[in-house]
């Protein structure tokens, strides 16, 4: 074997590096074992945060309007495609006459037809019945249905189901009753088969038997249907097919077989758990992984939607906490927003290894009549998928403002300091609650409120010379009142104050026009002045005693969602949606707001709160910090004194040191993560004074040294006891919070360093360095520090050799490859630096090695 590859040489792909590096690899495997051996120094690597995996959803694009496939005067269901030689697309459905009620006349009257397009969108012309019903004495008499085709071995192949019943053939003048004895026979007599041709035009060749049949006494002893084949890398065939027991259930089973026409034997005496409840998957492998749609019909994630799931061998399927794939209301090339009345039978065109098109069966109301078609949606490849995260990563800091009617009592209540028994100095927007301030009374402080110090361009200039990259503003807190103007409740800034102005639009349009960008908070599980916002311990029960958990449904519908479009649709692009408080929101209605955010604002980042680990990105609890990097996005939201909004408790004492605040952003970013700092302009809407200090002090900071934070991931190095470390690419940044004197250890390995810097407000100064033992240098550095808060060595690597996946203590090696005198191929390898430890025995410092076959055969 080794032989071969030896004989393949030139047109080898991979690298002479790569070759020497595997036979490298194999003695150093060998000697790594030995417990006395020096573990090689590692490369400090940028650890950036693993991206949400790709929501199948972030990949469909507009649907072509007159795309698919529909036939005036049939009812069509179950599009699915396959490219012919011929290079046409060929397009099967099912259809029966539009002049039969939809139901059960799929059933009775249903056949497979043909239809052929130029294109994969469509729109398909009619060609010709590909599989007409055989007549009575077949499995398959009285009707086809469901269709999927496939190109499997060079055999075009449709895999159906079909019935046959006693009995005439419902017509137009003769329809059946859903619970007709007709009907039932049909129902009862459904199987599957398949049919093979060596074109997609036909001849298709049937059999006697379906491929599958019932098993009497199990969960599949009534029909089986729907089936759904996945050809494995093996050539095997994974069939994924619906079973019934009785009337009104269905799981899905899986059977394999290694030829089309069978046999197919089932994998499991149970059904298949697809993780939801699904029906009428469609499987592919792309990129190496297994990937599905289905449909949510017992509605568990969605109103009947379609959803996705992906899985590592085509057996075992998981979810993400929104796998919504396809919703009624995807969007259209014409830029119409349309809500179909249902989307089912996803089927996936693949075209050389890569999902281009998914067709639907869709259907709605049009001029009163139902209508159903087969739809095509063309896609994005994966990898074309925008992260929507992607700036909000880079930015790494951002403004947070709570602003509201409690900044005037600024947690003052009737003159009494509003305390709490586990909270000295308790949050003052929260203020209503803890006080618990009725409605009529709290709704009195919007009679007052009249900032006459609100200046949003000023508070967006003080963010940005804060070096801050985006704002996000309270439009409604726990309190319920609304700091923009909306139709949905008068209890809102602009219709409730004599002020009359809307906050958010000022601050949305400032923030824009500075470059930054704008998000918006929303209390979602808390509204103290609505009787629906159920809430287990934290609601309003002095004025709504009666609130039953069964109200949080109508408050999220009749508050929630029409507040939420008014903020979507009105203020322009938002960069951010920040919940808050998910506390009684099931995972379906938080899949539900995050896909109305995906739909009005498709590129806005979603945080967790919106609740049920929904959203893009992890929001921390209140001023945490995780101990370590957590491989996700993260964000934590955090104070600078005790309160979020404005408090006249938030004496001296309570305020964190400007140097802790930007210790707490060089750690969250350490960690691979963002930092929101807040600041509670008081009732006058002026940004107090000591919050003014420290967002200057951290300007001044990151004047200096954003470049050690902006874009910067975690770095692979441990976290050390006197700082922290963030890493862009080749650049290396160490944080030392204390100042170490004349002499530093930075532990790094001479052998990857570049240069060292030492970054000040001016211009950065060179140091000089030494190796020391260990993986580590020594840095001479000024007696005194350069900054109060953090100072920044910035450490360039030295860049990384082209054998980028060798070992790390292999970049020591030069390679080059010749002949030795008898011809035969040699690879030498020279060590520019003394050899690691592992190698001293057994490799010299400059050694002419051995053809590789000997090498390899150490
Ligand atoms: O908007 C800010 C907070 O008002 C909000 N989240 C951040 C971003 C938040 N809502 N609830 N909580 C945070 C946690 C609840 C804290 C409580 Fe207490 C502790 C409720 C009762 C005890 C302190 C004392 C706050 C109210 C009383």
């Amino acid at each position: 074997m080794i032989r071969g590859a030896a004989g393949n040489w030139h047109k080898h792909s991979r690298s002479d590096y790569s070759v020497a590096a595997a036979c490298l690899a194999a003695i150093v495997t060998a000697t790594a074992i030995l417990p006395t051996l020096r573990a090689a120094p590692v490369r400090p690597r940028a650890v950036p945060p693993v991206r949400r995996s790709i929501s199948f959803q972030d990949r469909l694009l507009p649907a072509p309007v007159d795309g698919g496939f529909r036939q005036t005067g049939s009812w069509v269901w179950c599009g699915t495609v396959v490219k012919g030689d011929d290079g046409n697309y060929h397009h099967f459905a099912s259809r029966w006459p539009h002049g039969l009620p939809f139901s059960p006349h799929w059933l009775t009257n249903s056949e497979v037809v043909h239809s052929v397009s130029a294109t994969p969108e469509g729109p398909y012309q009619f060609s010709d019945v590909a599989l007409p019903p055989r007549g009575p004495a077949f499995w398959d008499g009285q009707m086809t249905h469901n269709p999927v085709v496939r190109k499997i071995g060079g055999k075009y192949v449709i895999y159906y189901t079909g019935t046959t019943y006693a009995g005439e053939r419902p017509s137009p003048g003769r329809p059946v009753a859903e619970d007709s004895a007709l009907k039932l026979d049909a129902h009862d007599g459904e199987r599957i088969g398949v049919a093979i041709a060596d074109s997609p035009n036909g001849p298709w060749q049937r059999f006697d038997k379906p491929i599958l049949d019932v098993r009497p006494g199990t969960w599949e002893r009534y029909l089986v249907s729907n089936s759904s084949p996945l050809v494995m890398p093996d050539g095997s065939i994974l069939l994924y097919y619906k079973g019934v027991e009785a009337l009104r259930t269905n799981a899905i089973g899986v059977a394999k077989a290694t030829r089309i026409e069978g046999p197919y034997e089932r994998l499991s005496d149970t059904p298949f758990d697809a993780g939801v409840g699904a029906e009428d998957p469609t499987m592919w492998i792309e990129n190496g992984k297994y990937h599905a749609l289905m449909l949510d019909t017992d509605r568990k994630v969605s109103d009947k939607e379609i959803y996705y799931a992906t899985s590592s061998d085509g057996l075992h399927w998981q979810t993400e906490p929104n796998p919504v794939a396809i919703p009624k209301d995807y969007p259209w090339r014409d830029g119409v927003a349309r809500r179909m009345g249902s989307t089912e039978r996803p089927q996936i065109l693949v075209q050389d290894g890569v999902a281009t098109h998914v067709f639907i069966a869709t259907g709605t109301t049009i001029n009163g009549q139902r209508e159903t078609w087969s739809q095509a949606i063309p896609l994005k490849p994966e990898s074309a998928v925008p992260d929507r995260a992607a700036w909000w990563r880079e930015a790494r800091f951002g403004m947070f403002i709570h602003w509201g009617l409690y900044a005037a009592p600024g947690g003052v209540w009737k003159g009494e300091a509003v305390r709490h028994d586990t909270y000295a100095n308790p949050y003052a927007e929260h203020l209503m609650w803890l006080a618990r301030v009725p409605r009529a009374d709290y709704a009195q402080l919007a009679g007052r409120f009249s900032p006459d110090a609100w200046d949003a361009r000023a508070v967006v200039a003080a963010a940005k010379s804060a070096g801050m990259k985006y704002i996000v503003l309270t439009a409604k807190h726990h309190d319920g009142f609304a700091m923009y103007r909306s139709k949905v409740s008068r209890y809102n800034i602009a219709d409730a104050t004599p002020w009359k102005r809307d906050a958010v639009a000022e601050l949305a349009a400032a923030t824009r026009e500075a470059g930054l960008k704008f998000g918006f908070y929303y209390s979602l599980g808390r509204d103290w002045d609505e009787a629906g916002a159920y809430n287990t311990s934290k609601r309003n029960d002095w004025d709504f005693p009666d609130a039953k958990p069964d109200d949080y449904a109508t408050y999220l519908d009749q508050k929630v969602i029409p507040q939420l479009t008014e903020l979507l649709t009105n203020y322009g692009d938002i960069g951010v949606v920040w919940f808050d408080t998910p506390e009684q929101t099931t995972r379906k209605q938080s899949i539900a707001l995050e896909q109305l955010v995906r739909r009005l604002q498709p590129r806005a980042v979603v945080n967790t709160r919106v609740g049920n680990t929904v959203g893009d990105v992890e929001e921390m609890g209140d001023n945490q910090i995780p101990a370590r990097a957590t491989g996700r996005d993260f964000e934590t939201p955090a104070t600078m004194a005790e309160s979020w909004g404005y408090s006249t408790l938030d004496t001296a004492p309570y305020w964190k040191s400007s140097t802790r605040l930007i210790r707490h952003l060089v750690d969250i970013a350490s960690k691979g993560g963002n930092f929101l700092l807040n600041i509670g302009p008081d009732g006058r809407g002026a940004i107090p004074q000591p919050a003014r200090e420290r967002l200057a002090a951290i300007g001044a900071w990151m004047a200096s040294y954003g470049e050690s934070i902006y874009g910067t991931s975690a770095s692979s190095k441990a976290q050390p006891d006197w700082g922290r470390f963030t890493q862009r690419g080749d650049v290396l940044y160490a944080h030392l919070f204390e100042w170490p004197g004349a002499e530093f250890v930075l532990p790094v390995d001479a052998s990857f360093i570049e240069r060292v810097e030492l970054l000040t407000a001016a211009k950065p100064l060179p140091v000089t360095w030494s190796p020391s033992y260990g993986a580590a240098v020594v840095l001479q550095l000024p007696a005194a520090a350069p900054d109060p808060h953090v100072s920044v060595l910035r450490v360039t690597l030295r860049p990384q050799n082209p054998q980028q996946s060798l070992p790390e203590w292999l970049t020591a090696y030069a390679f080059s490859r010749t002949s030795d005198a008898n011809g035969a191929r040699v690879v030498r390898a020279v060590s520019a630096r003394p050899s690691p430890t592992s190698l001293k025995r057994s490799v010299p410092r400059s050694t002419t090695w051995l053809s590789r076959r000997k090498l390899c055969r150490k």
